[in-house]
């Protein structure tokens, strides 16, 4: 079996810059925050896929169960594909579970991805799973749809796929528009499977996103490392804990970094002079838990109709064709 593997040229020397001009514009916002985006590196990447492996993070196995046992009615259920564009694929996994049951031949698949890491790691991953050609954008989710929405054509349906609970990263107003650029980038009859995290127990939520190993912590910290190595910053990592934060009324996991003392950092590369007040803290990441009704208006205001929708244990694989 062979493949043909290409990657698409990404973004380089502009990382820095945007990265810089980010967190300038992102630690002086009240309260002090930082895109969770920044956290996948290559060893946040990695820090990421062991939480995954973790008993208190369960999205990715249940989500892999649900790939492993509906993939078959999935496809059951769409139309013969061209193309099939994986947005964050992680270490490819989910994907290979899924194409498993789907066509070998005739379709491309489009992984996007902001992490180098991710895609190198995923790219390789299906390589060796899979006979279809593979094209790795290294972009934002907006940036590479926009891209596969003009370059691919011809017959056959195109299916999105965003698991791993990714779109609970986004902010309301950021998840409708990004489905609707799905939705733009899919066309007409096209198709996306959708991975969400529903709401549960607090105690459940917390857990897994403040675990007893602390590889949760590591992975929230190392945004404060990576700042460091990139920007020239000298944030003192031991004197900022790991916070997670259940928000009932916004219905999301939150992850901060909390200052231990009163404390005053550089980031050179972002020309910030801070000083942090003891207590103060930096909200890294937001983790959208959705009720299952909610999905159904969800993907309609975007111009989706469901089309399949699969459950197990507090988390959802909804399928969803463009009208
Ligand atoms: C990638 N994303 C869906 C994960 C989540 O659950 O929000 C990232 C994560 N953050 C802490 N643990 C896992």
């Amino acid at each position: 079996m062979s493949m043909r593997r290409s990657v698409a040229p990404g973004p380089s020397e502009t990382d820095r810059t945007v990265f810089a001009a980010d967190v300038a514009y992102f630690l002086t916002q009240t309260p002090r925050q930082l895109p969770s985006r920044y956290l996948y590196d290559e060893l946040g990447s990695s820090l990421f896929e062991a939480i995954c492996r973790l008993p208190w993070y369960r999205v990715a196995r249940i989500e892999q169960d649900l790939l492993q046992s509906h993939a078959g009615a999935i496809f059951s259920r769409l139309h013969p594909l061209a193309t099939v564009v994986e947005l964050g694929p992680g270490s490819g996994e989910k994907l290979i579970t899924l194409m498993a049951a789907g066509p070998r031949r005739d379709v491309t698949i489009h992984l996007v991805d902001v992490s180098r890491a991710a895609l190198d790691t995923a790219s390789t991953a299906l390589a060796a799973s899979s006979p279809l050609t593979v094209v790795a954008h290294q972009a934002t989710y907006e940036d590479g749809l926009a891209a596969i929405g003009l370059s691919h054509g011809g017959a056959g349906q195109t299916l999105a796929v965003f698991l791993g609970s990714n779109i609970g990263n986004f902010d309301p107003p950021a998840t409708d528009q990004l489905l609707r650029s799905i939705r733009a980038a899919v066309g007409h009859g096209g198709a996306l499977l959708l991975g969400t995290d529903l709401v549960k127990p607090e105690p459940e939520l917390l857990l897994a996103y403040d675990d007893p190993l602390g590889v949760t912590a590591a992975f929230n910290l190392n945004l404060l490392v990576r700042v460091n190595r990139e920007l020239d910053g000298d944030f003192d990592v031991k004197q900022f804990s790991h916070r997670a934060v259940w928000n009932a009324q916004e219905s999301r996991v939150e992850m901060h970094l909390v200052s231990r003392l009163r404390q005053r950092v550089l980031v050179r590369a972002a020309r910030l002079d801070i000083t942090f007040e003891a207590g103060e803290s930096i909200w890294t990441e937001s983790s959208y838990k959705y009720r299952i009704d909610d999905l159904a208006p969800l993907l309609d205001r975007a111009g989706f109709r469901v089309t399949g929708q699969w459950q197990e244990d507090g988390f959802a694989l909804t399928l969803a064709e463009a009208r």
